[in-house]
């Protein structure tokens, strides 16, 4: 029966084509404190959002003298980790860095 099919292959794809939709999107944040060392938040920066020392370094800055800053923008499963990492590292340390996430 293959070609028997009123509907032609090039109409079934654009209609698939429609249906496919970005994941929302979730944007992490540092917030300051006065407490956290500034080389252990460049050292998060680059250990958990993958920035170069210079990038971390301005990010670390901007946290510091704003309150707080963006430091990656990910998928949910991905945004929640890295909030978890952040904290986890941060207690072991013994530094109250705080980490958040909100939705793109
Ligand atoms: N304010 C901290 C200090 O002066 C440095 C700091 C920067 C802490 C960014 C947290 O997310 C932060 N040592």
């Amino acid at each position: 029966m293959a070609g028997t099919n009123a509907r032609p292959d090039q109409e079934l794809l654009e209609k698939t084509r429609h249906k496919v939709e970005e994941p929302p999107m979730f944007r992490v944040f540092l917030l300051n404190d006065d407490y956290t060392t500034m080389e252990f938040v460049i050292e998060v920066l680059q250990n958990v959002f993958h920035k170069a020392t210079m990038d971390a370094t301005q990010i670390m800055l901007h946290v510091h003298r704003n309150g707080r800053g963006l430091a990656g923008i990910y998928v949910r499963d991905i945004a929640e980790t890295k909030v978890e990492t952040v904290k986890t590292m941060a207690r072991e340390r013994g530094f109250p860095l705080q980490c958040a996430m909100e939705k793109a």
